[in-house]
């Protein structure tokens, strides 16, 4: 892992003389406000972190580095995880040395195996999914080397990337045979050292071996890697992280925020949105009857999933990749043919409800997702949020790497009460 953590030490580097260079002149400087309605309105808007590995643009979308999304989409999910942690996409043997640790570290312990299978078959995938993660705590080398001589506070980001270095490598492997074995009932399919980590993926689900079919895994693990700082799962496993609650930790608890159906769990729902459409309404519903469909679901006080975003202010460029996918390789699909009606219904019908109270009325990633794993014949939605969260564990890893490596302290925000803010307003009238 030498040319890895010599690029990484040395983004950390200058990363790290850019922040000594905005303490000493700006420490004291004020670079916003706080309304009383962010406050109590879930921190939205509030800058309040900063998140080296990715950022979100209202406008443009998802950068990593100075990349956007058609800028790197077309990469493997290592490539993108290098550039989440070193800010450069590998080299040749860059590339060569990080395939060669993932292979060495791809090898689930035996005891993964009968607890994979002595899981109950009724949980949540995304439960087995955080919970197999959860297992192999004891297996991090910065909770067995913490306290020691020999392991100092400059060294926690390199322990942290060799923890996150033998997690990723098995979580294809866990993914599948979670699939396998508690959603098919079959038995796993063995991981090649001759394959990448999304090509992987697609062999030991055994669902399909179209080569589209592995196109759209490394599509899917490339687009949801990291959304900056600020969303729900990310933050959650940064927030583990910070009280050095080791990466197997964080990652847990980051996906269990991932499960949620505001969050990740949204790809789920949506596909059984649109299955429900297609139950009330046929395979191919008009505009018509999808516009009556969804103005009923809103005046029942149902949210529309797969449509809005907390920071996002146009259709998030991750739902327009997928879109350009289908249209490449699956336009006949009826779900997709749906996911465009929606697309053509939804944003006119929530620019006005609530009196134009929805931030945004565009589709986010989680709109067309399913739709396109369910194409391919990844039938069991309830497995969705765990390929968003084998994604999104890289820039957990990636996120806590540089944190460390950049010395950020405990998270620890103030809170107030209702009376100190009634007291505190009072005052300033
Ligand atoms: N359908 C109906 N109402 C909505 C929607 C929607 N898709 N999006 C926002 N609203 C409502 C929201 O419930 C809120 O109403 P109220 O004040 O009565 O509680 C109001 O509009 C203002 O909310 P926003 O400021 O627009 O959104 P916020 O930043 O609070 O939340 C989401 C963002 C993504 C949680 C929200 O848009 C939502 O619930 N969307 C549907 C679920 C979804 O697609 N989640 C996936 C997000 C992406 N991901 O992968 O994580
Ligand atoms: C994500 O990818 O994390 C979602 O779009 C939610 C967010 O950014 O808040």
């Amino acid at each position: 892992m030498e040319l890895l953590k010599k690029n990484v030490n040395k983004r950390k580097e200058i990363l790290g003389g850019e922040i000594t260079d905005i303490l000493k002149n700006h420490a004291d400087t004020t670079i916003g406000e706080i309304k009383v309605k962010q406050l109590l309105g879930g921190m939205r808007g509030m800058t309040s972190l900063v998140c080296n590995t990715s950022f979100v643009d209202p406008y443009k979308g998802l950068f990593i580095s100075e990349y956007s999304i058609p800028e790197f989409e077309d990469r493997l999910p290592e490539e993108i995880f290098y550039l989440l942690c070193a800010g450069k996409f590998p080299d040749h043997d860059e590339m060569a040395e990080l395939r060669e640790e993932i292979n060495a570290r791809s090898k689930l312990p035996k005891f993964m195996w009968s607890f994979i299978r002595s899981l109950p078959k009724k949980m949540h995938p995304m439960t087995l999914f955080s919970m197999c993660i959860l297992a192999m705590e004891g297996r991090s080398v910065f909770k067995q080397n913490y306290g020691t001589p020999e392991m100092t506070k400059a060294q926690y980001w390199e322990y942290t990337l060799e923890d996150s270095l033998n997690l990723l490598s098995k979580l294809p492997t866990i993914a599948a045979a979670i699939y396998r074995i508690h959603l098919l009932g079959k038995q796993p399919i063995d991981y090649s050292p001759r394959l990448d980590w999304s090509n992987n993926l697609a062999q030991m689900l055994g669902v399909n071996s179209e080569r589209s079919f592995s196109e759209l895994l490394r599509l899917y693990l490339v687009l949801h890697c990291d959304h900056e700082g600020g969303n729900v799962s990310a933050f959650t496993s940064r927030v583990v992280n910070s009280a050095l609650s080791n990466i197997y930790y964080a990652a847990s608890a980051g996906l269990n925020g991932l499960a949620g159906p505001l969050h990740g769990l949204a790809n789920q729902v949506c596909l059984q949105f649109i299955q429900g459409i297609h139950a009330q309404l046929g395979d191919s519903p008009t505009t018509d009857d999808i516009t009556a469909y969804i103005n009923n679901e809103l005046e029942n006080g149902r949210v529309i999933p797969g449509y809005g975003h907390a920071v996002l202010r146009i259709t998030d460029p991750r739902f327009s990749a997928f879109m350009e996918f289908g249209n490449k390789y699956c336009p006949n699909s009826a779900y997709l043919q749906t996911v465009k009606k929606l697309y053509y219904v939804v944003p006119n019908i929530l620019k006005d409800y609530k009196g134009g109270k929805v931030a945004n009325p565009y589709p986010n990633v989680d709109a067309i997702s399913g739709s396109l794993l369910y194409h391919y014949g990844i039938k069991k939605y309830s497995f969705y949020t765990v390929l968003f969260g084998l994604s999104r564990v890289l820039g957990f890893c990636a996120q806590s790497v540089l944190a460390l490596g950049l010395n950020q302290p405990i998270i620890r925000p103030k809170s107030v009460t209702n009376k100190w803010l009634k007291d505190t307003l009072e005052k300033q009238e």
